[in-house]
């Protein structure tokens, strides 16, 4: 019996009564980060029935542990998804400020669940023990909401990150995959936007991304830490929320189109962006993870179709899609907007082997599809309760 059987067989009986695992208890008695993380699932299955779910198997077929940040929000609830559709373990953190439990309703008892805000230092460390890799998808995503509250977007955006990067540091983190935005270029020219650009970002919300994306390039030059920062463009899909002021212009469009409400398009609806669909930035994130360290280590990469569209050309299309019928009311510009966006992705073809497989039309008509069932299912659920 080697000396890792013989730790399994003591711990499963001395920790079957426990309500929680940590793994600063085994180093306090002497064992190794490896043994500690290892230990991990023998512990979890032991405490079974606290919420903890640690199960991927002991031994060489192990797999990697992945942390996913803003897991509850629209695109960590993607990533979240396909981690645990490929048998992936994950542990999701959210502070569910604009997360929504039910997005990962469907994976809730496969997945540990931490409900924690990024600015807690300290839960954010803890929250990295044993991980190998993190999707930094948690931040208060919005140029409107950053110009009116600066400080807060700030907090969760830069301190988030710092704090994430903090923990990854002292866990030994092997890799973090982030989110960073096409806002960074500002309104750079010539299009389309290449990463060897100057950025030239204009709101805070593009400030407090391309410190991320900053911070990141340090963090694996000065202490070895693999980071990849993916510069998303205008995402769109599913779950994306649709009911706050601040949300993307995609979901609000599409469902106020759905529930017959105008939608109103700031300026003049000729700035344009490179609308990018979920399951891309799905793809590139896998692929970003995955890629060697010597192609992708420290770098930013565009993630976008490479195909711009204007606003105007947008609500057509979603008109058409949804059967609305109004044409475009017309407001003031939107502060701290900028005008173009449109990627270049050669590098992340390149490196990452990334290629944008569902294009503008086919997302928005996908998109569409499902705003139309969730317009449908909240119809029949106020008629239920009206009756
Ligand atoms: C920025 C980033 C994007 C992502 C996002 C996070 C750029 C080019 N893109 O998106 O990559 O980081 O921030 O939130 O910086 N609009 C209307 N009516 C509305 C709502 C929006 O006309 O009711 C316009 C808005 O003025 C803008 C466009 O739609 O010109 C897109 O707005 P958005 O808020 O969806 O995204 P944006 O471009 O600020």
């Amino acid at each position: 019996m080697g000396k890792m059987d013989e730790m399994n067989k003591m711990w499963r009986a001395e920790f079957a009564y426990l309500h929680w695992y940590d793994e600063f208890w085994f180093k306090d008695f002497g064992y190794s980060k490896v043994e500690c993380s290892l230990a991990h699932p023998l512990i979890a299955v032991a405490t079974e029935g606290w919420g903890t779910r640690m199960l991927s198997p002991v031994g060489e077929n192990r797999m990697a542990v992945y942390l996913v940040t803003g897991a509850a929000g629209f695109i960590g609830s993607w990533l979240t998804e396909a981690l645990v559709e490929r048998g992936d373990t994950v542990r999701a953190l959210d502070n569910f400020s604009t997360g929504k439990r039910e997005n990962l309703a469907p994976w809730r008892d496969k997945i540990e669940m931490l409900e924690v805000d990024l600015r807690d230092e300290q839960a954010v460390a803890k929250a990295c023990e044993g991980v190998e890799i993190i999707f930094h998808e948690g931040a208060i995503p919005s140029v409107p909401l950053s110009v009116k509250d600066p400080r807060t977007s700030h907090t969760a955006n830069i301190d988030g990150t710092f704090n994430l990067l903090e923990g990854a540091r002292h866990a030994k983190v092997k890799r973090v995959v982030y989110a960073a935005s096409s806002s960074a270029y500002g309104n750079k020219n010539p299009l389309p936007q290449r990463e060897s650009m100057l950025p030239g970002p204009l709101s805070p919300y593009a400030v407090q991304k391309l410190v991320g994306e900053l911070y990141l390039h340090s963090y694996w030059k000065m202490y070895g830490l693999e980071t990849v920062a993916l510069r998303y463009f205008n995402i769109f899909g599913p779950r994306q929320a649709p009911d706050s002021p601040y949300s993307g212009v995609m979901a609000k469009f599409a469902s106020m189109m759905l529930a017959g409400e105008q939608p109103t398009i700031h300026g003049d609806g000729e700035q344009s962006r490179d609308f990018t669909y979920i399951e891309n930035v799905v793809q590139a994130n896998l692929k970003a993870a995955a890629a060697p360290a010597d192609k992708v280590a420290g770098r930013m990469f565009n993630c976008a179709c490479g195909e711009p569209k204007t606003l105007n050309e947008t609500y057509r299309q979603l008109a058409k899609l949804t059967g609305y019928k109004n044409p475009p009311q017309y407001g003031p510009p939107r502060e701290g907007d900028i005008k173009h966006s449109y990627a270049d992705i050669s590098a992340a073809r390149e490196a990452l082997g990334y290629e944008p497989n569902v294009d503008f039309l086919e997302g928005l008509r996908r998109t569409v599809a499902w705003y139309r069932e969730q317009h449908v299912a909240g119809s029949r659920s106020t008629a239920v309760a009206r009756a």
